[in-house]
């Protein structure tokens, strides 16, 4: 595989011609044209499957129902190219270990469970009933069901997810590590302890009604390919989209004038953002404290002048607690250390508080850029204040909106993939399944990792996800899953934690969501939850490429039946027919009455959200502003001064560490990925040039080494002082004991890093 590498600056739109040619050059190359386009129809439509892409809401009466990446997606799951037994026969794991990502996803989907031989370096072939008793002797001959850990990856089902957390905690462990403590945590922890409820409290069609929409941190024309269509029609409206984003990403922009930040809409097609902030890496605090204290000016102002308050006292006086120690700190809060840690000026701040101030109806949206930072959750609680002062909650066209990551992260926690578990969801265990499930909190994913390390951690089963390369600090990371006593995969594609196994390994195959799931009762859905709490039906079409692949939920109720027989649950019984495990699921999941009958509604069904009836379920049973005063320092690091901020984030080919392509279209990047943004003037000073090969190395206090070579430098339309580079070739940079306060989500937006000048790297013989 060669590819032609170069550096183009894209001037067209987000969206559009660029994309369709994007598309269909994906569906083209999997090689199974007709019904990959087929599938595609159907995504989002009807009983049909939900796209695995996002966890954006699905618009029914849009004709467009599905997005570029969505469709790489899909057509990439439907590849007829196969990873079957021949293949491990070839290929030794020391071998396959010197491919690339992009390498390993191409080879197809996995067809047959293997097991791991240390002795000739090879997975070979065992049965699906050797795999479970396997498995089960581990689990069983373990001295305390917490040297275990279970992980979930986002895109597992309600059903299967559920069912993994009966079965863990039926085992004894609370140890459910899982993607979203690597992501979304700060948003759950955070909206937690201001509002009582850690999801969004928006509906999709809050967008079609609102008169300002903010969004920090976030690059949906990648990542979220849909809500470019909630932005643009907002846009095209009227509505202001005002975006603060470190680089200048084009799905958010379009049209804006980097001259002028502040741009009065007009209905000019296209046009996403109003205006557009790029603030330092982890400055949002800041610039959100900054747009409060110029508010908290014009209010005063108003109050001397016997005008109204341009607060909505009313509501605070109803809902709130805790303002007046918020408001003191706001004013302690200089615009010194505003301006000097998010890097805008006190006129830019002032002007996104005049767009926020004029807008009746607010939304504020944020993903990565918010929380993968130390002081994520104060970032997040920091904007929930703002949306507070002004009544942003319990109205139509105005709410909080973290936007999800992985297909149905926000179901797996629904569903009890949770590490921490809330007493009444181990009460609602503990009474319906009549069992003692442990009441000690359990491992998150740094944690489990920590265990590992230390071997006190000995086995692992991943339910999905890709541990070895989506964890920060890889080697640390490798070597943790390497200490394993076992290591199991469910999984639908050959990945970089299948080269990284334990003493024993295992890859159990799965079916992909958008395939045909015939059980003893006949074909199954299963369901799943978006980022604004539709939980819906999705049924797969596709015919299997293997009679050996299993579906997610057949193999964790194969794993537990093995492990702890009928005792509690008659698993095999659930595996047959998933009408049952969502009878399990009403009984003892709020908000799923008549769950089966629901499933029938078209669009789904809305599993509701107190605060957003207001109704706040903290300790004061009000909407807690939150006081903190902004971070000391952005890296707390020691006593070691970082030239550099580094963030991680996804290409456009990219779906985390699955990696479909080499080009970044939107940001001028073709076929390549070891690529450094950095801003021009830093370049010359530093008397490096564009296309430079650099290393860079992490600043970090525990004198550990920590290093990738030979990235290329590409000048771009960022903050001085900042850089961005790809997940997850720089997660070798992200220290292990870098995580945000309260969440221990790694820091990978954050990262203290120093470059210098490289040779170009020998590469590694590739059996390509
Ligand atoms: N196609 C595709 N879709 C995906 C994914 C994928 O990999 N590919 N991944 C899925 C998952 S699991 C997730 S969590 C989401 C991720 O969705 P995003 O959060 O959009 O993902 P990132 O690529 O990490 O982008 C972070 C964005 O925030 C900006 N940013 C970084 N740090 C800061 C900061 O401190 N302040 C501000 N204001 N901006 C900052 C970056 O410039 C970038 O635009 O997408 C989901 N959807
Ligand atoms: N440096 C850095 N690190 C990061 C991030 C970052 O921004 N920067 N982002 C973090 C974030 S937001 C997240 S969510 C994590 C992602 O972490 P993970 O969720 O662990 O990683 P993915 O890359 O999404 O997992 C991909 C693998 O899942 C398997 N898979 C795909 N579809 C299915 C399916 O339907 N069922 C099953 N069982 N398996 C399937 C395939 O084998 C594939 O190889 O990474 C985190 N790591
Ligand atoms: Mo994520």
């Amino acid at each position: 595989m060669k590819f032609k590498t170069e550096i183009k600056p894209y001037h067209g739109a987000a969206g559009g011609w660029g994309a369709l040619e994007s598309t269909t050059r994906f569906v083209f190359d999997s090689k199974k044209v007709l019904s990959n386009l087929r599938n595609l129809m159907r995504v989002n439509k009807g009983r049909g499957f939900d796209c695995p892409g996002c966890a954006w809401g699905d618009d029914n009466h849009s004709t467009f129902s599905f997005c570029e990446n969505g469709a790489k997606a899909v057509s990439w799951e439907a590849t007829r190219k196969a990873v079957e037994p021949e293949f491990f026969a070839q290929h030794s794991v020391s071998k396959l270990r010197a491919q690339s990502d992009y390498f390993l996803e191409y080879q197809g989907r996995l067809t047959h469970p293997m097991r791991y031989n240390r002795t000739t370096d090879h997975y070979e072939p065992i049965s699906w009933d050797a795999a479970f008793s396997l498995i089960a002797s581990h689990l069983n001959g373990l001295e305390s069901p917490d040297q275990a850990d279970f992980y979930t990856s986002g895109r597992a089902s309600n059903e299967a997810s559920y069912l993994y957390q009966v079965f863990g905690r039926m085992f004894g462990t609370n140890n459910f590590p899982d993607c979203s403590n690597m992501c979304h945590e700060a948003s759950g922890v955070g909206l937690k302890q201001s509002i009582g409820v850690g999801k969004g409290t928006i509906r999709l069609d809050d967008f079609e009604k609102a008169d300002a929409i903010f969004v920090f941190g976030q690059n949906p024309g990648t990542n979220h390919p849909r809500m470019l269509h909630s932005l643009r029609h907002a846009s095209d409206r009227g509505a202001k989209v005002v975006s603060f984003n470190t680089l200048r990403e084009r799905g958010l922009e379009r049209f804006a004038d980097p001259q002028k930040p502040l741009e009065v809409v007009t209905p000019k097609a296209g046009r996403i953002s109003a205006a557009y902030y790029q603030p330092n890496l982890g400055g949002d605090m800041a610039a959100v404290r900054g747009m409060v204290k110029a508010l908290l000016q014009t209010h005063r102002e108003r109050i001397a002048s016997g005008q109204p308050s341009l607060f909505d006292e009313e509501f605070i006086a109803a809902h709130c607690a805790g303002v007046d120690e918020y408001l003191a700190v706001v004013d302690a809060t200089s615009w010194e250390k505003i301006t000097g840690q998010s890097g805008l000026s006190e006129q830019d701040l002032r002007e996104a508080a005049s767009i926020y101030m004029n807008a009746e109806r607010v939304i504020c949206t944020w993903a990565m850029g918010v929380t993968q930072h130390k002081h994520s959750v104060p970032t997040v609680r920091e904007i929930t204040n703002l949306q507070l002062l002004f009544g942003q909650l319990g109205k139509p066209g105005a709410g909080l909106c973290p936007v999800r990551g992985h297909s149905n992260v926000q179901g797996n926690r629904t569903m009890g993939i949770d590490e921490k578990a809330p007493a009444a969801l181990l009460d609602a265990m503990e009474s319906h399944f009549k069992f003692t499930p442990p009441r000690v909190p359990g491992h998150n994913t740094v944690e489990a990792l920590e265990a590992m390390l230390r071997k006190e951690a000995r086995v692992l089963i991943c339910l999905g996800g890709n541990l070895a390369a989506a964890a920060p600090d890889t080697p640390r990371t490798e070597q943790a899953l390497s200490n394993l006593e076992l290591s199991v995969q469910i999984s639908t594609k050959l990945n970089r934690t299948h080269l990284t196994p334990g003493a024993e390994a295992l890859i159990l195959p799965t079916l992909g969501r958008t395939e045909l799931d015939m059980q003893a009762t006949g074909s199954q859905f299963i369901t799943v939850e978006d980022s604004f709490s539709m939980v819906h039906a999705s049924e797969g079409v596709g015919i299997p490429l293997s009679t050996e692949q299993r579906s997610e939920t057949a193999i964790v109720c194969g794993i537990a039946n093995a492990v702890l027989g009928d005792k509690y649950l008659d698993w095999m019984a659930l595996a047959d027919d998933y009408n049952l495990i969502r009878d399990h699921i009403e009984a003892t999941i709020p908000g799923f009455k008549d769950f089966n009958a629901r499933c029938d509604i078209k669009g789904g069904f809305y599993l509701g959200n107190a605060a957003a009836e207001l109704k706040f379920n903290t300790l004061s049973g009000k909407a807690n502003f939150s006081a903190s005063p902004l971070p000391e320092v952005l890296i707390p690091m020691g006593d070691r001064n970082a030239p550099f901020t580094l963030q991680t984030l996804r290409s456009h080919d990219q779906y985390n560490t699955t990696i479909y392509g080499l080009d970044d279209r939107y940001r001028g990047v073709y076929g390549q990925r070891e690529v450094l943004f950095i801003h021009p003037q830093d370049l010359a000073d530093l008397g490096l040039q564009d296309g430079e090969l650099v290393e860079i190395e992490t600043l970090w206090n525990d004198g550990v080494e920590r290093k990738v070579t030979g990235f290329k430098l590409v000048s771009y339309d960022i903050p001085r002082g900042n850089l961005a580079a790809y997940y997850p070739e720089t997660n070798p940079l992200v220290p292990m004991s870098s995580f945000g306060d309260q969440t221990h989500t790694p820091t990978s937006k954050a990262v203290p890093v120093t470059i210098r000048r490289c040779q170009p790297k020998v590469d590694l013989q590739r059996i390509a």
